[in-house]
């Protein structure tokens, strides 16, 4: 049994296509046991109907998937494990940086996997789940514990038939789509925009320089593979042009009302920034700006 906190957009489309009868949603605290139903549309095909039961009591699963955002996971999970047995690996699927280490320092015996997927889903409507983006899935261990069950899990979640890879730098692909999000998202939402509208706006072109420059010294103070401000432009807007049409995440939460992920993103990079010495005026500004929003 694999269970699967946050049943959100992605971790209903993971519970979708794992196979059925092999997943469980992990119930808030009193939340009632109705079992989740949902229409879910993949990306080929048609739609079909999905049933998924809550964790009950005493259910033990062999595999904790944690889908939801950055800024509930933590006390999320602290609801959740109390009832989950301290060998289960946890695999954390947010985006941006900050919360993964938080779970970590939190839990420092429990096998802590963390997963960057490109993978997209989301929920157009209500009782629907759409695969809206074909993508890819890299996992791997955020600490000792977790290292020697990377294959296993990989093997798990591949079971759903989406692209999974084992990865053996798992926090060096986070770092890589935090710059990416790092460059757009903000900019998304502040400018009220689809990804790719962002190249043309005065207000882009006016700080992403600027912002590449911060990331650019972030990366080395973090350890990271240093890349130069200019590399990091061109990788930014490759991924805006390659998603020119799309609505970011942190677009589509501002324009649903619902809390932000730039703590862990801009956010994250600014605090940083604080512990390093390193100015980040431009990251400060974004996180701000989208603060703002909410
Ligand atoms: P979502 O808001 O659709 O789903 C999150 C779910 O978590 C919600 O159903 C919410 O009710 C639930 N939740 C919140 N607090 C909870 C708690 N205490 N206990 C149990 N459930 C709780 O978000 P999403 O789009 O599925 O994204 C989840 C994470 O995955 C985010 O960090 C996002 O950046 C990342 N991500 C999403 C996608 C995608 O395509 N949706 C792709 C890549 C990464
Ligand atoms: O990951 C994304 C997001 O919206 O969070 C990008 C890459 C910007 C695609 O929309």
């Amino acid at each position: 049994m694999i269970a699967i906190l946050g049943a959100g957009s992605l971790g209903r489309l993971w519970a979708a296509t794992l196979p059925a009868g092999q997943v469980a949603f992990v119930p808030r605290p009193g939340q009632a046991p109705e079992p989740a139903r949902y229409r879910f549309q993949p990306l080929v095909g048609e739609s079909f109907s999905v049933t998924v039961p809550w964790l009950q009591r005493g259910q033990s699963p062999e595999l904790l998937l944690v889908t939801t955002k950055a800024g509930d996971t933590l006390e999320a999970l602290k609801a959740a494990l109390p009832s989950i047995a301290s060998s289960i690996p946890i695999v954390l699927f947010q985006n941006g940086l900050g919360s993964q280490q938080q779970v970590a320092a939190t839990w420092p015996q429990r096998p802590v996997l963390a997963a960057s997927t490109t993978e997209g889903a989301n929920r157009p409507e209500q009782g629907l789940t759409v695969h809206a983006g074909c993508g890819a899935t890299w996992v791997g261990a955020l600490n000792p514990t977790g290292q020697p069950l990377v294959n296993r899990v990989a093997q798990q979640l591949a079971e759903s038939r989406l692209e999974v890879h084992p990865e053996q730098d798992i926090l060096g692909r986070l770092w890589q789509k935090l710059v990416i999000n790092a460059g757009i998202n903000a900019f998304t939402a502040i400018l009220d925009c689809p990804n790719g509208e962002i190249l043309k706006q005065p207000f882009y072109q006016q700080w992403i320089d600027p912002l590449c420059v911060e990331i650019s010294r972030l990366l080395g103070a973090a350890g990271q593979p240093k890349q130069a401000p200019e590399a990091l432009r061109d990788g930014i807007e490759a991924v805006a042009r390659r998603t020119a049409t799309n609505t970011s995440s942190m677009r589509a939460d501002v324009l649903a009302g619902r809390p932000t992920e730039i703590d862990f993103i801009n956010g994250y990079l600014a605090r940083l920034g604080q512990q390093h010495g390193i100015a980040t005026p431009v990251n400060q500004m974004l996180t701000e700006r989208v603060q703002q929003l909410n």
